[in-house]
């Protein structure tokens, strides 16, 4: 069956279809996605457009009612959301369903933040005059969202985009259309008005650029890769809009020599490998104290050792496979320059022969690497960590922060001073403390530095950067003659 795309309220076929294939048995075809063209690109821009001012206008109780609306529906389908997310993306059963209960999370959350949009007062500095700062909503809001995180990005994005009175144009990545379209469905039945929201699928090279370079979209939020979102930045911005970009983490994992061993190989072996490594906030570069740096090692390649590699909605399996024969690929290759670059492949790495053609690999630890070689510096998205051995406290901090992005990090230590100096001298968005880099609270904000992001941070009320504009307004009071 053809699933169509979402445009000022109607459901419309698309100008072509693509196939999207189950990762864990690529016979097993999930569906057919509509593809927009250039000319339903433009048809939901005008749409979302033609949408701005009622939606930008209306009640907040109503935005709340809707978002509450889809957060519950989603909230109550978590179970079948999540084995569309985990049989199109490769995630386990339990990393999708509970995706698929964050994102009905993130829309209850953002149900309440349409109450809190108001506009401030303030003293002014001259008798007789008002100060206010007034939020407005930023316009049309071109949402392009990754395939790892198919459900929880699109919702921490498009909720807070509607709750601050926005209107939305949604391409979310091809290879897991399945979960964005459930979701659209979801919402094209909440009660918007036509045109608030619409859903183009398609690829970024055509249904992206279309969106991106429109100047009727005010603001683009994007998260993906780092050259995609510095371009996207560069062509928004050349045409005076707005970005934010949430883009490459290479995020340091920080064992330091005090450290609980079973904490840490646990922090480890979750942040590296869970949901197969795809997550910007996976631990790629693990920095071990030279105290504790064997009995890391043999711990963590005892606990590698025992993972079940497998189908994503099988109960038994722990990893997945990887999301798509590109990104395999991508992998592969990266073993590769790691075993060139003179790393020691310790464990993993190889395809796992399974009765079902999937893209199954094991997870794989490096060892005896610098923080020079590329395995430690570009980011792979895949299951694979590199180890790299430091001799103090300060050149583990020194090591992480050595690199050109500053997504997430994280510290294992049992010494509160260590702990405490580690969240002050690292060079990142986001400090975890004894935790996996990854896996982060639905109502914190999120956000990176250096290359990392780019504008506000998401999620949290600190989005509201992002989604609304200030305007602030001085206002003589009228002399008590003249007033009417
Ligand atoms: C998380 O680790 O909780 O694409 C979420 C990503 C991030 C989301 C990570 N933007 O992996």
């Amino acid at each position: 069956m053809l699933r169509n795309n979402f445009i000022a309220g109607e459901w419309v076929r698309g100008d072509d279809g693509i196939e999207n294939v189950n990762p864990s048995d690529t016979r097993d075809i999930i569906d057919l996605y509509a593809v927009a063209g250039a000319k339903q690109v433009k048809d939901a821009i005008d749409a979302a457009a033609s949408a701005l001012p009622a939606w930008s206008l209306c009640s907040p109780l109503k935005r709340f009612d809707v978002l509450d609306t889809i957060g519950t529906e989603i909230i109550s389908r978590q179970k079948e959301l999540g084995d569309c997310l985990a049989r199109e993306e490769g995630k386990t059963l339990d990393e999708a369903t509970a995706e698929a209960a964050r994102a009905g999370h993130l829309f209850k959350f953002f149900a309440t933040e349409a109450y809190r949009s108001n506009s401030e007062g303030y003293e002014s500095i001259r008798q007789s005059v008002e100060l206010s700062v007034r939020r407005e909503p930023l316009g049309v809001v071109g949402v392009i969202t990754p395939w790892n995180f198919p459900l929880a990005i699109p919702a921490w994005k498009i909720a807070p985009a509607l709750a601050y009175g926005n209107t939305v144009v949604f391409k979310p990545a091809e290879l897991v259309s399945g979960s964005a379209w459930l979701l659209a469905e979801i919402i094209s039945r909440a009660g918007l008005p036509e045109g608030v929201f619409n859903l183009v699928m398609g690829r970024g090279s055509d249904v992206g650029q279309g969106i991106v370079s429109s100047s009727k979209v005010t603001g683009v939020t994007f998260t993906g890769s780092t050259p995609v979102g510095k371009s996207i930045g560069s062509t928004v911005f050349d045409r005076g809009g707005r970005v934010q970009l949430e883009m490459g983490g290479k995020n340091p994992l920080v064992i330091c020599g005090d450290a609980d061993i079973d904490v840490a190989v646990d922090c480890a072996l979750k942040g590296s490998f869970f949901s197969t490594g795809q997550r910007c906030t996976a631990s790629s570069r693990l920095i071990v104290e030279e105290s504790i740096h064997e009995e890391f090692i043999d711990k963590l390649v005892d606990r590698m050792s025992s993972l079940r590699i497998g189908d994503a909605r099988s109960p038994e399996t722990d990893i997945g496979p990887v999301a798509s024969e590109a990104q395999l690929e991508v992998d592969l290759k990266y073993l590769k320059i790691g075993d060139e670059e003179g790393a020691v492949r310790r464990f993993g790495g190889d395809l796992v022969q399974s009765d079902k053609p999937g893209y199954y690999l094991f997870p794989a630890l490096f060892t005896e690497t610098t923080n020079t070689m590329r395995i430690n510096r570009e980011e792979i998205f895949g299951p694979i960590a590199a180890v790299v051995r430091v001799s103090s406290f300060d050149e583990a901090i020194e090591v992480a922060n050595d690199a050109e992005v500053g997504l997430s990090a994280g510290v294992v230590s049992t010494s509160p001073a260590r702990i405490k100096e580690f969240v002050r001298r690292i060079e990142a968005g986001m400090a975890q403390v004894n935790l996996p880099t990854a896996g982060m609270d639905f109502h914190a904000p999120f956000t990176g530095r250096k290359s990392s992001s780019f504008g506000p941070p998401e999620k949290g009320s600190y989005c509201r950067e992002f989604f609304t504009q200030a305007k602030v307004v001085h206002e003589a009071e009228l002399p008590a003659i003249n007033a009417v």
